[in-house]
C-alpha cells in the first residue's frame, strides 16, 4: 500500500539519525525521531476519530510538534489545513463553517472560544502549546510506529485559503502529487541536498514556509533551523553555520538594515531564496554589493505552488523572476480574449502542470472561472516573457495588497468598514513601504450629513481582522475617484496618498 507524499518525503527518513529539526531551545530532533514523532501524533489523530480525507484545522504555534502533526496528517490520509495564527476568530468561524474539519489543532489559550466553534461543525479541539499541549502530551505515550494510510497522488493532501477579490477565501484543493511535484522540482534545480542546514525564519501556515521550505528539505534529508519567527539577531547567529536561507522581500531588507549583517557572516552561505512578493532590483543589487550573493527570486501562487525560478547556475536577473519551472507550461495571455501574446507584450500569467491544484473546496463555479478547461490557472498577474522564456512581473490584474509577503484583498476590508455607521463607500489600497513593501490605507466616504468616526471604524475592522490587515492610516473623502466606466481608480488614490 502506498501513500504518495509519505512515501517520498518521510518515510525514508525512519532510520536516519542526522538531524531534521533545530529549535530554538536548543534541542534537536533527528529525521528518526521526527519520524517516530509523526507516528505518535498520527495514533492521536485516529483515535480522536478523524479519517481518510477529514480536516484538521491548524492554528498553531511553530513547534517541531507542529511540523510532525504535518506530517502526521500525510501519513494518516487527513487534509492539513493550516490557518494564520493571527486570524480572529470571526475569520475563524468562516474557515471552520467552510471547511467541517473533523479536528482543530490550536494554541492552549484560544481553545475556549473554539471549542465553541468546533461544536458547530462537530469538531474535536486539541492543543500545541510548548510541550504541554494537549496533542502533545496525548502522543508522548502512543506506539511510535503507525500504518500509514493508503493515498494516491490524487488524493488531498492539504487545503490552504486564499483570499478572493470577491472578499470570500477559497481553499485551494492541493493534492499529493500537487505537493511532491514541485517538492521534485525545486530540491533538484535548487540543488538541495543533505549537508545543507535551511535557515527557517518563515510562518508554516503558508505554502512558502510549509511546503516549499520544509517540503524540499524532507525530500533532499536536509538539516532545518526551525525558528519561532524572524528575528534578525538570531539570523545573525546562526548565518555562519548555514547554507540556505528562504525568505520573502522583508527579511532581506531587515538584513540590510542592519550594519552587523556584513559578508564574512555569509562564508558558508549557498544559497538565499526570495519569493512571495516582489523583490526591488536596488535589494538584490544591495544585497549582492553587502554579501556577494545574488538572491535567486522565484514566484508562486497557494493555487499553484511555485511556477517560476531564476535558475541556480545560470543569470539571477533582478526584477525576472526567471523561467518556468521544469514540467510546468507558461503562458503570457491577453486577459479579455484569453489569446497567447507574443513575447514583449504585458499579459495575464497562466500555468499548466502537475503543481496546479484541484480547484477551490466547495466552490465550482469559482473553480471554472479561474481554472481552463485546458487545464490552464489564471494568475491575476501581470508580466512579459522574453524569447528565451525568461518572465518579469510588471503588476497584477487582481485588486490584491501584499505587506510583508502577507496576500491582503482590500474588498474584505471595505466591507468591513462599508458596514460602519455613517459609511457610504470605501476603497482601500496598497502604498509604498520601506519594510513591508505595501502597507494599506483606507479611503472613506461619509454618507450625506454624517461624520463618521474613524476610532470606531477602526475598532469594527479591529475586532474582524487579523492585524496585519488593518489600515494603517484612515483617509475621509467626500467622493472616491472614478473612470468614465465608474469604476474606482486605486491608482489615483495611490499617487495621491503614498507620502
Ligand atoms: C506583522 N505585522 C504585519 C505583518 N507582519 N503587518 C503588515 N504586514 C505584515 N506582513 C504586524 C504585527 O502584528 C505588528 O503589529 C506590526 O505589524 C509590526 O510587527 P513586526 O514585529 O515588525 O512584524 P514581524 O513579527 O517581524 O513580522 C514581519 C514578517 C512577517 C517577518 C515580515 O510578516 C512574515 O513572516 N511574513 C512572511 C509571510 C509569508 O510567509 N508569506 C508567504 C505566503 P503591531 O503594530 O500591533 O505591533 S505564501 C505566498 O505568498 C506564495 C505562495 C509564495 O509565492 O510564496
Ligand atoms: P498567495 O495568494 O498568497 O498564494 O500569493 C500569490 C501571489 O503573490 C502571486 O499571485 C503574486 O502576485 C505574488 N508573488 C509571489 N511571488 C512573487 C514574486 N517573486 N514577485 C512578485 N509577486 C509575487
Amino acid at each position: 500500500m502506498t501513500n504518495t507524499l509519505y512515501d517520498a518525503l518521510i518515510a525514508p527518513h525512519a532510520n536516519t539519525a542526522d538531524p531534521f529539526l533545530e529549535r530554538d531551545d536548543g534541542v534537536t530532533l533527528s529525521y528518526a525521531d521526527f519520524v517516530k514523532r509523526a507516528a505518535q501524533i498520527a495514533h492521536v489523530l485516529i483515535e480522536t476519530g478523524v479519517t481518510p480525507g477529514d480536516r484538521i484545522v491548524v492554528q498553531a504555534p511553530k513547534l517541531s510538534d507542529t511540523v510532525a502533526l504535518y506530517a502526521a496528517a500525510v501519513q494518516a490520509g487527513a487534509v492539513y489545513l493550516p490557518l494564520n495564527t493571527a486570524y480572529t476568530l470571526s475569520e475563524l468561524h468562516y474557515f471552520i463553517s467552510d471547511a467541517t474539519p473533523a479536528l482543530i489543532v490550536c494554541d492552549d489559550g484560544d481553545a475556549p472560544q473554539i471549542a465553541e466553534i468546533a461544536a458547530d461543525v462537530g469538531a474535536k479541539v486539541l492543543t500545541l502549546a510548548g510541550d504541554a499541549g494537549s496533542l502533545s502530551v496525548a502522543a508522548n505515550d502512543r506506539p511510535t510506529q503507525f500504518e500509514t494510510v493508503p493515498r494516491g497522488p490524487d488524493d488531498l493532501a492539504a487545503l490552504l485559503y486564499t483570499s478572493g477579490t470577491t472578499g470570500r477565501s477559497k481553499g485551494a484543493m492541493l493534492s499529493h502529487k500537487n505537493l511532491l511535484s514541485n517538492a521534485t522540482v525545486l530540491t533538484d534545480l535548487w540543488q538541495i541536498t543533505a549537508q545543507d542546514r535551511l535557515i527557517h525564519a518563515l510562518p508554516i501556515f503558508h505554502t512558502h514556509g510549509l511546503f516549499v521550505a520544509l517540503n524540499t528539505a524532507l525530500m533532499a534529508g536536509s538539516c532545518v533551523r526551525l525558528m519561532a519567527g524572524f528575528d534578525v539577531d538570531t539570523i545573525l547567529d546562526e548565518l555562519p553555520r548555514s547554507t540556505l536561507m528562504m525568505g520573502v522581500p522583508t527579511f532581506y531588507t531587515r538584513l540590510l538594515g542592519d550594519a552587523r549583517f556584513a559578508d564574512g557572516l555569509c562564508d558558508k552561505m549557498r544559497l538565499f531564496v526570495s519569493g512571495s512578493a516582489p523583490l526591488l532590483a536596488e535589494t538584490h543589487k544591495a544585497f549582492e554589493a553587502r554579501t556577494g550573493h545574488r538572491i535567486l527570486e522565484r514566484y508562486g501562487m497557494t493555487e499553484t505552488n511555485m511556477i517560476t525560478s531564476n535558475p541556480y547556475d545560470g543569470p539571477r536577473v533582478a526584477g525576472t523572476v526567471g523561467h518556468a519551472l521544469p514540467g510546468t507550461e507558461v503562458r503570457i495571455t491577453n486577459p479579455e480574449t484569453g489569446d497567447t501574446l507574443p513575447y514583449g507584450e504585458i499579459g495575464m500569467i497562466e500555468v499548466r502542470g502537475d503543481n496546479v491544484f484541484q480547484g477551490y473546496w466547495n466552490m465550482p463555479e469559482k473553480t471554472a472561472e479561474e481554472l481552463r478547461a485546458d487545464g490552464f490557472f489564471l494568475t491575476g498577474d501581470l508580466a512579459v516573457m522574453e524569447p528565451d522564456g525568461r518572465i518579469a512581473i510588471v503588476g497584477r490584474a487582481k485588486d490584491l495588497i501584499i505587506s510583508g509577503g502577507y496576500n491582503i484583498y482590500p474588498k474584505e476590508i471595505e466591507d468591513v468598514i462599508n458596514d460602519a455607521d455613517g459609511v457610504t463607500e470605501s476603497a482601500v489600497f496598497g502604498v509604498p513601504h520601506p519594510d513591508f513593501g505595501e502597507s494599506v490605507i483606507a479611503a472613506v466616504v461619509p454618507a450625506p450629513g454624517a461624520s463618521p468616526d474613524p476610532d470606531s471604524i477602526r475598532a469594527k475592522v479591529e475586532a474582524q481582522l487579523a492585524r496585519f490587515k488593518h489600515p494603517r492610516r484612515y483617509i475621509i473623502l467626500d467622493a472616491l475617484p472614478r473612470n468614465t466606466m465608474g469604476k474606482v481608480q486605486k491608482n489615483v488614490l495611490r499617487q495621491d496618498h503614498s507620502t
